[in-house]
């Protein structure tokens, strides 16, 4: 009979200990997942913006930390913000314990772990290929064009500015702007808005704030005008 007791503690003991980790890792899910658990650390008018969108799309609930460039150098010099981001650069997501970095990561990380409502397609479904085509054609393509004329004709003093080499710059970033208004077939990328949307849109709203060269972008400027009609868009461009 000691014996049976005994083996019937133990049992019950484990089945403590177990329902103790799952409800504790339960509870860590719930902060994690419930209230403000994402934590964005932004600059007014960068990448930040396409994160914030996002979240807004989704009225999902997070914190937001906006900070400033440090405006002779362009960059958040705080050695807090270097703790979050070894380069010191922004967006950073703040959530779960851990800092994410890349503004395609965090979009992408956001639609997996939360409802993504609808803005990624199904892997399975038809658009699934042009969906990740136009959502990566942003960090990998576009934003490098934009980069090069902001680094050498906003960041570069005038003295030392090489116009020859801004010109070429800005003729690949035509090109490159040029592609998407002749892709530009439906109101969005891949018909229903999405979240290669968001990228592009926000890359856009950059490469239209150092002024675009070609004055015949008709579909680009009109798709310009569709997302920036989107109130979440607008909160974004507000709250960063
Ligand atoms: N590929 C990165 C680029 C991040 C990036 O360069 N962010 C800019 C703001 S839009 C920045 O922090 N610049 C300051 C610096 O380079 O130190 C991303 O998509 O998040």
């Amino acid at each position: 009979m000691q014996v049976l007791n005994a083996e019937k503690n133990e049992i019950l003991q484990r089945i403590r200990i177990r329902f103790f980790f799952q409800t504790s890792s339960l509870l860590k899910k719930i902060e994690d997942f419930g209230g403000k658990m994402l934590k964005v650390h932004a600059v007014a008018n960068s990448r930040s913006v396409r994160v914030i969108w996002l979240l807004e799309e989704l009225e999902l609930n997070y914190e937001l930390n906006t900070m400033d460039f440090d405006q002779s150098v362009g960059k958040v010099l705080s050695e807090e913000h270097k703790k979050r981001h070894p380069l010191g650069k922004v967006p950073v997501l703040e959530t779960a314990g851990q800092y994410i970095w890349e503004s395609g990561a965090i979009v992408q990380y956001i639609l997996d772990t939360q409802n993504d409502n609808g803005l990624k397609p199904a892997a399975s479904s038809g658009s699934y290929g042009k969906y990740l085509q136009w959502f990566h054609y942003c960090e990998g393509t576009l934003m490098p064009a934009a980069v090069n004329v902001i680094s050498d004709q906003f960041f570069t003093p005038e003295s030392d500015q090489d116009h020859e080499r801004i010109a070429k710059e800005r003729a690949v970033l035509d090109d490159v702007l040029s592609v998407i208004d002749e892709e530009l077939t439906e109101d969005y990328l891949i018909g229903d808005f999405s979240a290669a949307d968001i990228m592009i849109g926000d890359a856009i709203r950059l490469a239209k704030a150092i002024g675009w060269q070609n004055s015949s972008y008709t579909n680009l400027e009109s798709y310009y005008a569709r997302l920036e009609s989107r109130p979440p868009f607008l909160r974004a461009l507000e709250l960063s």
